[in-house]
């Protein structure tokens, strides 16, 4: 499939805003890619899939994790990580794609883990300061991921945790485990 054709499907998937968004993160990782030395195009790949399951039902989301043995543990957790376990098996399976690194990349753009790849780390880090995000504290990491990828990451991480922490909400083990790991991979 080439690209052109999988823009026009992905974006058929969702809401222009939302469409927009994976357009922000597109441009973003392709940024980031080139300032820490992985490859653009396959950054942007993992972009234009990254949320090609999220305006998908949570039924059919959940379903296509327990349907193929997905980690399915992360039903146990809040819905919001279930599109990126979902989104990877789709763009495996109905995009063509085959490059491992990338479809790790879409699997683990919610949640992140230990050991991320750096190009799980920039698309990650895309997702999370593309410039429709406007969050408190979001130009922080902005300027952060001038100077460090993994410090950007952990940054983003801290407060993606300390949002579900205010919010009384449970935090998957993946995304502490991604934490820890950047920790000790910066000392
Ligand atoms: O799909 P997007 O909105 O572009 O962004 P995303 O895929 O990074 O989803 C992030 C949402 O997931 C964010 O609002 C917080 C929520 N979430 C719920 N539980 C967890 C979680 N995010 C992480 N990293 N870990 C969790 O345990
Ligand atoms: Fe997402
Ligand atoms: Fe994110
Ligand atoms: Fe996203």
């Amino acid at each position: 499939m080439d690209r052109q054709e999988m823009i026009d499907r992905v974006r058929a998937e969702m809401p222009e805003k939302r469409w927009l968004h994976t357009e922000g993160v597109m441009a973003t990782a392709i940024v980031l890619a080139e300032r820490y030395g992985e490859d653009p195009q396959r950054a942007e790949l993992a972009a234009i899939l990254h949320d090609v399951a999220k305006f998908w039902p949570v039924d059919r989301q959940a379903a296509v994790i327990r349907d193929n043995a997905l980690s399915s543990d992360v039903l146990d957790y809040d819905k919001e990580l279930w599109h990126a376990l979902a989104g990877a098996w789709v763009a495996q399976r109905e995009y063509g794609v085959t490059d491992p690194e990338v479809l790790d990349a879409i699997n683990y753009h919610t949640s992140g883990r230990r050991g991320m790849t750096k190009l799980e780390k920039v698309v990650w880090l895309a997702d999370y300061i593309e410039p429709g995000r406007n969050f408190p504290g979001v130009d922080d990491i902005r300027a952060l991921a001038e100077q460090s990828l993994d410090r950007a990451v952990l940054a983003g991480l801290d407060g993606t945790i300390g949002v579900l922490i205010a919010r009384g909400k449970r935090i998957y083990p993946l995304t502490v485990e991604a934490r820890n790991g950047l920790i000790e991979e910066l000392s």
